[in-house]
């Protein structure tokens, strides 16, 4: 019952998570700043696997090339001390002012050329670092208001952008896949791309579409009511899970980043209990803040905790998914039906037509009286949850 958290789990954090220092639209930092080196060390001493940056987590926003270089070269040797990896990279196309309408997406063409090249820039260095995923996280890619932004428009920008960069990972010939992250709001009134299936249908206008996944988000999905596991499930059905963020959210209101577990345990439990099913094999990332009332200490207690509880939750879910009553409970509730295609091999919609028993001889009665006992199953999974079980 005491999990520790080892490379093999493959945990991630981004700089900016361990690092946010608690700055929020109503208050100043409450810790202060975190070098991105000492995150590698604490990290790794807590048993992540990977460390995850923008570009300006790691090097500051206008620096000099030699600065970069320095910042860069402190990076590495930390990576290399501790063998933690860079599994993923992002951009920076929010904190600046210039950003204020968007990057991909402003109405200035000239903010969208620059935004290109930041881009551009740090897909060099994510490929440099090894990185296989470039997450791109459009935050000011939206508007406050109708008139301001022409969405159809917006969204031919936003498909241009993603082309050209899918073109220069090609041309490079970086092992390098992208994966777009939905949100509703925040810090735009309105988000373009606000849910997993908005990303997953613009996926497949782009050129090169199978460059393109998804990094859905725990929190940005709920703040917009929906079901997270279940966004995540199409995603994975979709081929698309190229990424995730795991992180808690208490109901729709505004985005609390708490650590994983907290929040909706719930959704938390079935999430694990999916991608521990299908097979998910990317990184398990944490996208979290540690609340702005806490010290270092309490930063790295909630760090562990995202672990702990993801690994709690998996011993959880297996233990549901291995007890015989959950299995009986399972073909009382018909879910190996449901794995049953609908028509027989070869039946054609005349086959179907032709079939007395599927309509004039159907038990109408029967079938609908018939229970589902799906509370009996969801009791079984609230009791290994609570630990009552196995
Ligand atoms: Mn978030």
């Amino acid at each position: 019952m005491d999990p520790r958290p080892t490379p093999q789990d493959k945990f991630s954090f981004g700089l900016w998570t361990v690092g946010w220092q608690g700055r929020d639209p109503f208050g100043d930092a409450t810790r202060p700043p975190l070098d991105p080196a000492e995150s590698v060390r604490r990290l790794a001493d807590l048993g992540a696997w990977g460390v995850t940056f923008h570009d300006d987590d790691l090097i500051p926003f206008g620096a000099s090339e030699s600065e970069r270089a320095a910042h860069v070269g402190r990076f590495r040797q930390a990576l290399d001390e501790t063998g933690v990896v860079v599994p993923m990279a992002t951009t920076n196309l929010f904190t600046h002012p210039v950003f204020k309408d968007g990057a991909f997406t402003a109405n200035d063409r000239g903010v969208r050329r620059f935004a290109l090249r930041k881009t551009m820039r740090n897909i060099d260095l994510a490929a440099e670092l090894g990185a296989q995923v470039y997450v791109a996280w459009g935050g000011r890619e939206g508007a406050e208001s109708g008139g301001a932004k022409d969405v159809r428009l917006a969204l031919d920008r936003m498909k241009e952008a993603f082309d050209l960069l899918a073109d220069h990972v090609t041309e490079q010939g970086y092992d390098l896949r992208f994966a777009i992250e939905p949100k509703p709001n925040e810090p735009r009134g309105d988000i373009l791309l606000p849910t997993v299936g908005h990303a997953l249908a613009f996926i497949e206008r782009l050129e090169r579409p199978e460059m393109f996944g998804v990094n859905p988000e725990t929190g940005h999905e709920q703040m917009a009511g929906l079901n997270f596991p279940h966004g995540v499930a199409q995603a994975l059905w979709a081929g698309k899970l190229f990424h995730i963020d795991l992180n808690g959210q208490s109901g729709i209101k505004y985005d609390q980043d708490l650590r994983f577990g907290a929040g909706d345990l719930r959704a938390a439990f079935w999430l694990v209990d999916l991608l521990e099913t299908a097979g998910y094999e990317g990184p398990r990332h944490f996208d979290f803040k540690p609340p702005r009332t806490e010290d270092m200490d309490g930063v790295w207690e909630s760090a562990a905790g995202c672990m702990r509880n993801y690994l709690l939750l998996k011993e959880r879910a297996a233990a549901f998914r291995a007890d015989p009553d959950v299995r009986q409970a399972l073909r009382d509730s018909r879910l190996d039906e449901l794995a049953l295609p609908t028509l027989e091999p070869g039946e054609s919609a005349a086959d179907l037509l032709a079939d007395a028993t599927a309509f004039e001889k159907f038990d109408l009665d029967g079938h609908a009286a018939r229970g589902m006992a799906f509370e009996r199953l969801d009791q079984l999974a609230m009791d290994h949850l609570l630990g009552a079980r196995g």
